[in-house]
């Protein structure tokens, strides 16, 4: 399968990653959209969202957990961020693997645009 986030996972494309365990990875955004611009993603191919089911209620927990902790690495605890994934076209969904942006270090508008 041509993914560019599993190509990240087996290393055969280049990433900054900042967290792993034996399931989820997280690296630096390419195009980041704030100071922190991190991308949380499950090791095992998910296109999106609309395709977890109730078996992946542990891996979707460990990523919070993750990006929680990831926050904390990165001093963003206590400013605040946000984690948000895109899912589908009117989401701008542009990678189709399961992915949480994590972004801090600015203040951001709401609602989103
Ligand atoms: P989304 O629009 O939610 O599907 O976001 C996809 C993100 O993935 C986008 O912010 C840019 C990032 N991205 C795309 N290709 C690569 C890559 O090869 N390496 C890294 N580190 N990030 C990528």
């Amino acid at each position: 399968m041509d993914c560019i986030f599993c190509k990240i996972v087996k290393r055969e494309i280049p990433s900054q990653i900042v967290y792993e365990n034996e399931r989820i990875l997280a690296f630096r955004d390419i195009t980041p959209q704030a100071p922190v611009h991190i991308l949380i993603i499950p090791k095992a191919h998910i296109t999106g969202l609309n395709d977890i089911s109730r078996d992946h209620t542990e891996l979707l927990g460990e990523i919070q957990s993750a990006a929680k902790e990831i926050a904390e690495k990165e001093n963003i605890s206590s400013s605040g961020y946000r984690v948000v994934t895109n899912c589908g076209k009117n989401a701008g969904q542009a990678v189709d693997h399961l992915h949480y942006h994590i972004l801090g270090g600015r203040k951001f508008s709401w609602p989103p645009g």
